[in-house]
């Protein structure tokens, strides 16, 4: 028999500055990486921007009252770094600080939970071009004045942060695929930003716990564990491999503070650890998470892959089915086709079983609380007659939630499950054709028409959710 939800179980639903807020270079805004990342022919789908986006910053009330409506208990979204230190890190732009202010009374005044992401991938242009952003040491300084600086003006009534968003995939993507800023592709600088990334994830905790403010923290962690093709044992080890690389680098850093050894030593043997201090451990030690954030998508599956095999490969950003590339580490792990299960038009596996062994993964592992921070599907939806009839959404997260109940019924406490997204908003590298959100808004890629917002069958489908919560 299945467990109960908890009571006060969080039923939220997410976003992120970049990909809903619009008003770019509004009251002070500073520029980001994303804001000139965009600005670079053919990085993103037929060269899709965040300039306005959902136009979130100007019509936050019309989205907060659209939750208020539903039930909604948890919003997380993120706080744009640019907004709040525009130009250099010694002045604050208040104007920034008022926005979020508003967007957070709102949703208080509502009862709904703000969950607030320090960092979403829109580092300040001036750092990356002063000391290179990530690359640099002095980036766990300026990362750490930064959260300060917004949990002293809103710790009073935030009670859920997430530190840093899926730094897995913007160290990747930036560092070693060279499609995220600042598109490079050299390991070596890809594992020296993930560690400083990392000893500035765990200042930032260990700074919010020397305030003493009532709350919770962690980071949100990307997971898609990996799944051997078949028994062979060859084709298992790849799949530790891809874990121990994946998932394991990234989660033992956070919950024990330690590099797992494993790859400490692959790393050491191909020349590419980062370089370290006896003191980034101390920070990391005492830096851990009161919970691990998971966003939940899809699992992996992988083989063997030879010296001589495949290396990086190319994912679908276009929505046509069927036109992925898998890639993978020669001689480590490389990505294959896994037959039994469907997938999406991005060729993403639709796998609820996966989450439920993340979920038993993770607790096993760390003993953590989990928070999951994300987990949705990204499909084309049509507006018809007013109306979106997004059944294979609300099968997605049906299933997905009932995953949920059966991680909780196998003993892993898990705090709330945010849905991604609340609205539609800009899928970084797939445009706005790849459509997340409960909440229709009808815009095209080069065109904004007049952003107007339309429920769709899953929003009323959430709806009952909440109101029995999750009972079926
Ligand atoms: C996660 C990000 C989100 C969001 C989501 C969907 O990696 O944290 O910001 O974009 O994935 O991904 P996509 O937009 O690529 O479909």
């Amino acid at each position: 028999k299945l467990k109960d939800f908890p009571e006060g179980f969080l039923w939220g639903s997410a976003s992120a500055a970049y990909q809903v807020e619009g008003a770019w270079d509004e009251d002070g805004k500073g520029v980001s990486v994303w804001d000139t990342f965009v600005r670079i022919p053919g990085k993103t789908f037929k060269g899709t921007n965040g300039d306005v986006a959902v136009d979130h910053y100007h019509r936050f009330k019309e989205d907060v009252a659209l939750m208020a409506e539903q039930g909604l208990k948890a919003y997380r979204f993120s706080i744009a770094w640019s907004r709040i230190f525009p130009y250099n890190m010694q002045e604050v732009n208040e104007k920034g600080l008022q926005f979020y202010d508003g967007l957070i009374d709102e949703l208080l005044a509502n009862h709904i939970e703000p969950v607030v992401t320090l960092y979403h991938w829109d580092i300040p242009q001036y750092l990356q071009d002063d000391y290179l952003g990530w690359e640099s040491r002095q980036i766990i300084e300026d990362f750490t004045t930064y959260a300060e600086t917004v949990f002293r003006r809103y710790g009073d009534r935030v009670k859920y942060w997430v530190s840093l968003n899926e730094q897995n995939v913007f160290i990747s993507h930036g560092y070693l695929m060279a499609t995220h800023p600042p598109a490079v592709k050299d390991p070596k600088r890809m594992y020296q930003a993930n560690h400083y990334a990392n000893v500035a994830n765990a200042a930032a905790i260990k700074k919010f716990r020397s305030l003493g403010l009532d709350g919770q923290i962690g980071p949100s962690f990307a997971y898609s564990p990996g799944y051997p093709i078949d028994a062979r044992p060859e084709n298992i080890l790849a799949a530790e491999n891809f874990d121990e690389l994946n998932a394991y680098l990234w989660m033992d850093v956070y919950a024990k503070g330690e590099y797992p050894s494993v790859i400490w030593n692959w790393l050491e043997e191909n020349d590419l650890q980062p370089e370290t201090r006896p003191e980034d451990f101390k920070i990391l030690k005492a830096g851990k998470p009161d919970f691990m954030g998971v966003n939940y998508y899809k699992t992996s599956t992988v083989a063997a892959n030879p010296l001589d095999g495949v290396g990086i490969g190319t994912p679908n950003y276009s929505g046509e089915k069927g036109s992925t590339e898998r890639g993978g580490i020669p001689g480590v792990f490389k990505e294959v086709l896994n037959p039994f299960v469907e997938k999406t038009n991005w060729d993403w596996d639709i796998d609820p079983v996966g989450l439920r062994i993340a979920l038993r993964r993770i607790n096993s592992r760390y003993g953590l609380p989990i928070l999951i921070t994300e987990n949705g599907l990204g499909e084309y939806d049509k507006l018809k007659e007013g109306q979106i009839h997004d059944q294979y959404r609300i099968d997605y997260l049906n299933d997905h939630a009932k995953a949920v109940q059966e991680a909780i019924t196998d003993g892993v406490t898990v705090l709330g499950y945010c849905t991604w997204s609340y609205t539609d908003l800009l899928s970084w590298l797939n445009g706005y054709q790849k459509r997340y959100g409960f909440v229709y808004v009808d815009r095209d890629e080069d065109s904004p028409k007049e952003l107007k917002r339309y429920k769709k069958a899953s929003y009323y489908w959430y709806k009952e959710v909440i109101e029995q919560n999750g009972k079926n």
